[in-house]
């Protein structure tokens, strides 16, 4: 698939999206390239006088929807949310997910979790029948960064997840700092057969401050192929 396709398929997915979206909503607005063309959508919505207020999960995306004029606030002023839209990196049949490429896991599981509904939005390439291809992103703190590690890799064995997990570097070499002023482990383990098992244990490791499984938490995903848009609901 070209870039061009790609590009052509999340902007489908994410217009399906805008049908799920009703004056007055509170919305979280997801990160990635694929929630970027919802952002987009909303604003021109907006432009026309549609009513709505959105929580950014990450910085990237507040500046985003600043510069295009979709109004925002806070999880502070505005605790529960209608409807959270975002992207994911996989989506399993069940909708478990991995998500954190973007490297803003943290947030949009916060901001998900704040939300009456999620619905996510991908072209197909990330619907799969078993999550693990895509290496799981896990928010850890800098202290200890080794040790975490090691137990991150324990974990995931105990799960009979195979691979390893190893530090998100940048381009230019230095450690990935997220939104939140922490470090990225990106595990690179082939299958993950019980994400929810796994996400029980990664969540109890100390160094650990969130992971991308997203288990019990989307609703709804639109998955956008060649040959249309399907809604997959969560049994
Ligand atoms: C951001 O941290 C991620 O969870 C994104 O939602 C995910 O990486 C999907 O991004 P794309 O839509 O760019 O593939």
């Amino acid at each position: 698939m070209t870039v061009a396709d790609a590009e052509k398929l999340k902007h489908a997915a994410a217009a399906r999206a805008v049908e799920f979206v009703r004056p007055g909503m509170r919305l979280g607005l997801g990160t990635g390239s694929t929630a970027k063309h919802f952002v987009a959508l909303q604003a021109e919505r907006v432009r026309g006088g549609l009513d709505i207020v959105g929580v950014p999960t990450s910085e990237a995306t507040r500046q985003d929807a600043e510069r295009q004029g979709v109004p925002l606030t806070t999880l502070e002023d505005t605790p529960e949310l209608d409807l959270t839209v975002d992207g994911a990196d996989e989506i399993a049949p069940d909708l478990a997910l991995i998500k954190g490429g973007g490297g803003a896991l943290l947030r949009e599981k916060i901001v998900a979790a704040a939300s009456g509904r999620m619905l996510v939005i991908a072209d197909e390439s990330k619907f799969v029948p078993v999550l693990g291809r895509f290496p799981l992103p896990i928010e850890i703190v800098p202290f200890g960064v080794e040790p975490t590690r090691r137990a991150v890799e324990a974990a995931a064995h105990a799960c009979d997840c195979p691979g390893g997990a190893a530090l998100r570097r940048t381009r230019e070499g230095h450690a990935f700092v997220t939104d939140g002023g922490h470090l990225l482990l990106d595990a690179a383990l082939v299958r993950i057969p019980d994400p929810a098992s796994l996400a029980r244990r990664l969540a109890a490791i100390p160094g650990v401050m969130e992971h991308g499984l997203f288990v019990g938490l989307a609703h709804i995903a639109i998955i956008a192929g060649p040959d249309g848009v399907r809604i997959v609901e969560a049994a």
